[in-house]
């Protein structure tokens, strides 16, 4: 599915649903509530500063996110490779109910810092986070600006293998 079909699909959805979907090129796609995603091992990441790339604005101190790594639901879901080399050219478009959406590779994320950092988040500073908060947040804590990835309310993460040139 391309971005644009992702946008117009989710912005159909009704407010406030907290489930995402894991799914696109994986062998068993997941389908998480809050709830559920509470149940796997967490991670705590670090606090950090929200500025906004397109204005520069600095919007506030973040404080600390727990929540589960990507790679961890990633790895439970199983990637599918139908050609050798198929994950070399992997993204993982993790898009909103707004249509909202950042991607992350398979390099970056199974082979830089980048992975262990990128947390799905339920929780901050030791207090629940709802869906009107934002929950659930991807969030990736290794980005070096301090715009990092940050995608309140997150839906969807499709696994898409791009077209070699
Ligand atoms: N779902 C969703 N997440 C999003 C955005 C958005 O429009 N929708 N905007 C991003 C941008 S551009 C910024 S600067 C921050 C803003 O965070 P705030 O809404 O808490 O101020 O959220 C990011 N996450
Ligand atoms: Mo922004």
């Amino acid at each position: 599915m391309d971005s644009m079909n992702l946008s117009a699909e989710l912005a159909h959805e009704p407010a406030l649903a907290s489930d995402f979907v894991l799914s696109g090129r994986v062998l068993r796609p997941l389908s998480l509530s809050l709830d559920q995603l509470r149940a796997y091992e967490s991670v705590l990441a670090s606090p950090f500063d929200l500025r906004c790339f397109t204005t520069n604005r600095y919007i506030r101190r973040v404080g600390r996110y727990r929540g589960v790594r990507l790679t961890d639901l990633i790895a439970e879901a199983g990637l599918r490779n139908e050609a050798p080399g198929d994950f070399k050219r992997m993204v993982f478009v993790a898009g909103a109910w707004d249509g909202y959406a950042v991607t992350f590779s398979w390099h970056e994320l199974f082979n830089t810092p980048v992975g262990e950092h990128a947390l799905i988040a339920y929780e901050c500073d030791g207090e629940p986070l709802s869906a009107e908060e934002g929950a659930p947040i991807l969030f990736s804590g290794a980005d070096i600006m301090a715009a990092p990835r940050h995608v309140k309310r997150l839906a969807r993460i499709d696994v898409q293998v791009l077209r070699p040139l």
